[in-house]
């Protein structure tokens, strides 16, 4: 009897179990260490891989991973014909986009510089502009970004988006390609990256950047720590060329007690909580694809190995 290796150190399995049992009822799913003979599983829902890698699992076919972004499944090192799929779910995208347009508005309304005000006793008015104009500008225009883009449209921001390859999206300004990106930031008061982490976006938060965007702009990144070069975020922040980020993802994560991001007043610290799957949502879309796996076929929201995402 094949069975299901579930690795994570941040989800539950107890939550998936349920759902994903209602519409599997023969599921045989098995929590990492105690997973038995490793000759048994022939499909993984992980976050990050075992230490030991996934290599004794010598009849694997598909890893889903429990997560949208799949950086930390250091897929090179998986073993070749091993598919993946990410997970994409309506709960993850409606929360993301919740997440970009309150981070989105906070500064837009001035909030920061008021809480910062507000405990020097500092009564400064700022006057409010609608939203129309400051662009927001959407570094990733996937199932994350291209949802949150909307959301920021129907706030009322001007909105702007970037993706490799050309995209249509209504009422947004799409850009794509290298030079795209800069076209893009020259316009944005308000940068979101929601780009996966690969060779190719390694870093993308950089001092380029912050000096294609006109000065007192502002970032929040939501991606993952790798796309954030960090010490040209604190040199643009105090020059004044960026006013102020919002960080949810960290190189390290826990962010180390003695980063200075965390005492910045300029820089707002999450602990990576932008958005999160919800288990009861998702459970169709992995049992979906334990069956496609099982039957040799492709997997929904399979990953380009070689793209990275
Ligand atoms: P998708 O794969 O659906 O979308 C990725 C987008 O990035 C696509 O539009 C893609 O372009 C674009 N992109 C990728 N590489 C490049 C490049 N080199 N140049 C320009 N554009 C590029 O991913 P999701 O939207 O589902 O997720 C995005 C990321 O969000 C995840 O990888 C993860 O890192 C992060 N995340 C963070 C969470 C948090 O809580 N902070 C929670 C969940 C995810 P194209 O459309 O042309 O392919
Ligand atoms: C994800 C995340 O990739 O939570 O889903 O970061």
């Amino acid at each position: 009897m094949p069975a299901v290796l579930f690795c994570s150190n941040l989800d539950d399995p107890e939550e998936w179990r349920p759902p994903m049992t209602k519409l599997m009822p023969d599921l045989e799913l098995r929590v990492y260490p105690k997973f038995g003979n490793p000759l048994d599983i022939d499909v993984a829902m992980v976050w990050r891989p075992p230490q030991e890698g996934m290599g004794q699992f010598k009849n694997l076919k598909a890893i889903l991973a429990l997560g949208a972004g799949v950086n930390q499944l250091d897929l090179p090192s998986l073993p070749k014909g091993v598919v993946v799929a990410r997970l994409v779910d309506e709960v993850l995208g409606k929360a993301m986009a919740e997440f970009c347009v309150l981070t989105a508005l906070r500064y837009h309304r001035n909030l920061d510089v008021h809480e910062r005000n507000s405990r020097l006793k500092k009564w400064e008015y700022i006057i409010p502009r609608p939203a129309a104009q400051r662009s927001v500008g959407m570094m990733g225009l996937g199932a994350l970004g291209g949802q949150a883009a909307k959301l920021l449209k129907t706030v009322g921001f001007t909105v702007c988006g970037w993706s490799r390859a050309p995209k249509k999206i209504e009422g947004v300004e799409c850009f794509s390609g290298p030079d795209g990106l800069y076209k893009m930031a020259a316009k944005c008061g308000i940068v979101i990256c929601l780009l996966p982490l690969t060779p190719e976006t390694q870093g993308i938060l950089n001092k380029k950047l912050f000096d294609a965007m006109p000065q007192g702009s502002y970032l929040i990144n939501l991606g993952r720590g790798g796309h954030l070069t960090e010490a040209d975020l604190l040199s643009a922040i105090a020059s004044g060329r960026l006013a102020g980020a919002t960080l949810d993802v960290f190189n390290t994560e826990p962010l180390p007690e003695d980063h200075p991001f965390w005492n910045h007043p300029q820089i707002t610290v999450t602990p990576h909580v932008a958005s999160t799957g919800g288990a009861d949502t998702a459970a169709q879309l992995m049992v979906e694809n334990i069956r496609r796996a099982r039957a040799g076929q492709p997997l929904v929201n399979q990953v380009d190995r070689a793209k990275g995402y």
